[in-house]
């Protein structure tokens, strides 16, 4: 029985350009404020992106060290680092974000056509993802990006096992170009599919651009939990570009707390995925 909301904050993403884009948070400084202020908004997981020195999308370790440490510093947040990164990304790159040891890390389930490019994840590089992060007691969230991807994680999981934790949890990806589309047909129909997962499998959703709104209802009505945030939205409303993640987050505690699920803290999302409390 699902009671609270999980909220997720994607606060930067690998696609938005900062000149295009002057709210995103890029520097350590601006995403460690961005995290204090959703933090006390009511998000309890961070999915985290990172910069260069010229705001371009980087996977350089050292960097997501640093950043793992200062949010873990700074909040309570669980910090999930993505290992999707962008498009451009060598899969060696994708891995090794492993080594900088968050509590949670992405683990797309499937290539999708993402825009006029191509996101792969090729099942062995899925598969070694899956099973290092068992290995480190990594923490997946299962990106789904189209219906298959589900049918993907239940061979993957029936074939290698449980991911660290026991608890599986998928975040549904809806509306990228080239994925399934961001309404509430689709978030049902993942929401069947999810019965052929283990028992107790918990999913959250995100809506891309417009797809926002009709995502958040559609979760909240099916059982689901919620990721906003810039990586996925940049307009608040037509006409409107989205002030700042913090927006974004009150917006989803408005809805959570109408559906009379309101949001979870850190501690309550570590139990529910299966994650140790932080000492
Ligand atoms: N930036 C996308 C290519 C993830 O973070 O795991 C991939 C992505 C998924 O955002
Ligand atoms: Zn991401």
């Amino acid at each position: 029985m699902t009671t609270g909301t999980l909220i997720t904050v994607a606060p930067t993403g690998a696609e938005s350009a900062k000149t295009e884009v002057p709210a995103l948070p890029v520097t350590l400084d601006e995403l460690l404020l961005t995290a204090k202020e959703c933090e006390a908004l009511g998000a309890a997981v961070i999915h985290v992106h990172i910069r260069d020195g010229d705001a371009r999308p980087t996977l350089d370790l050292g960097r997501l060290r640093e950043t793992v440490a200062a949010l873990r510093e700074s909040t309570d947040l669980v910090v999930q680092l993505s290992t999707g990164g962008a498009v451009t990304d060598p899969e060696a790159d994708r891995l090794a974000v492993l080594d900088a040891a968050p509590e949670m890390a992405s683990c797309t389930m499937g290539t999708v056509n993402f825009g006029d490019d191509v996101f792969l994840n090729r099942w062995e590089f899925v598969v070694e993802l899956h099973t290092r992060m068992q290995d480190r007691g990594v923490v997946p969230e299962y990106e789904i990006f189209d219906l298959g991807h589900l049918t993907a994680l239940r061979r993957l999981l029936d074939r290698y096992g449980l991911p660290a934790g026991g608890h599986v949890h998928v975040d549904l990806v809806m509306g990228v170009p080239g994925g399934m589309p961001a309404t509430t047909e689709a978030l049902v129909a993942c929401r069947q599919a999810l019965r052929d997962l283990p028992a107790g499998t918990t999913f959250s959703a995100t809506g891309i651009g417009r797809g926002t709104i009709p995502v958040i209802l559609a979760a909240l009505s099916t059982g689901g939990h919620l990721r906003v945030g810039m990586e996925d939205t940049v307009s608040y409303a037509k006409g409107r570009p989205v002030e700042s993640n913090m927006q974004l987050v009150a917006r989803a505690v408005s809805f959570a707390q109408l559906a009379q699920r309101p949001p979870l803290t850190p501690a309550q999302t570590r139990d529910l995925l299966g994650l140790a409390p932080r000492s």
